[in-house]
This record gives structure tokens, C-alpha cells and sequence, in this order.
């Protein structure tokens, strides 16, 4: 059975471009819940150890520089079947192949700065929810 929670963050190349309130209005607008929400910046360690399965990647360097380089705006996100859902509704990992109306299609940049993370399984939802949020912090 698929779950009902997927992890998101608006990356810095976004937030930097003030695309973060539209992005989070178009997260609502696709019937996306917001669970848990907050600003904050990854340092370079947090961003190594978030994307740790890609550190044989030729990119990851370069990735984990971008991530870390300014805000980003993390979330939960709750909705039926979310990350398949949620992984559709941003569209492909490269903006330009991304379908039309995607989020990636809208605010990407390039296929490193897409503009939003989306959880690819549901243990890695609750893996990254709990990396960012505290029981506390969900709602
Ligand atoms: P997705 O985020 O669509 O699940 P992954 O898990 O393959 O894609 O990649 C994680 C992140 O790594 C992407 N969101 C993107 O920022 C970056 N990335 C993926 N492929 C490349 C690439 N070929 N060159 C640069 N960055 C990449």
C-alpha cells in the first residue's frame, strides 16, 4: 500500500529567485496538504549527508554546493499515493523534458537547480520528513 506523506524543499536557486510562495501556492493548488513547514539553510555536511546516495554521482559535489548555498523551504506534504503523485506533479528530474505545468517545467533552471526535491519512496518520505521536523513540528 503507498503512503499519504512525501518530503519537499523548494531548493536556494528558487528561494533566491523569490519563487517560493508561488511554488508553495501550486503545491496547495495540486491538493497537497501541508503537514510541516519552515525556512532554513542546509549546511555543507547536511547537504552531503541528504544526498548521500548520490556521492559516487559525478554531480554530487556540485549538488551539494548548490544546496547549501542558500534557504531552502522544507515541507511535508499529505495527500493519497503522495509521492508518486507529487513526483508527476513536479515533472521530470530535468526541467527541460519536464511535462508542461510541472513545477520543474515552471520554475527549473537546470537539471541541478529544478527547483523542488520530492521524496522517491515512501521510506525515504519519513527518512527526510524526520531529518527536518520534530513530532512537534507535524500537523
Ligand atoms: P530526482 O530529484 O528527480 O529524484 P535524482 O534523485 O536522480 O532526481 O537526483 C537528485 C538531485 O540531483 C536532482 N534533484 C538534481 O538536483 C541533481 N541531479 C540529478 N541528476 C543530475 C545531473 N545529471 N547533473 C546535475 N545534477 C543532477
Amino acid at each position: 500500500m503507498s503512503g499519504n506523506i512525501t518530503f519537499t524543499m523548494v531548493k536556494p536557486a528558487a528561494v533566491a529567485d523569490g519563487h517560493a510562495a508561488a511554488i508553495l501556492a501550486k503545491i496547495s493548488a495540486g491538493g497537497f496538504r501541508i503537514k510541516a513547514l519552515k525556512m532554513t539553510r542546509l549546511s555543507k555536511e547536511q547537504a552531503e549527508r541528504f544526498y548521500e546516495v548520490h556521492k559516487e554521482r559525478p554531480f554530487y559535489g556540485s549538488l551539494v554546493k548548490s544546496m547549501s548555498s542558500g534557504p531552502i523551504v522544507a515541507a511535508i506534504l499529505e495527500k493519497n499515493n503522495a509521492v508518486e503523485s507529487f513526483r508527476a506533479y513536479i515533472g521530470a528530474t530535468n526541467p527541460a523534458e519536464a511535462a508542461d505545468d510541472t513545477i520543474r517545467k515552471i520554475y527549473g533552471k537546470s537539471i541541478e537547480d529544478n527547483a523542488v526535491h520530492g521524496s522517491d519512496s515512501d521510506e525515504n518520505a519519513c527518512i527526510e520528513s524526520a531529518y527536518f521536523f520534530s513530532q512537534f513540528e507535524q500537523f
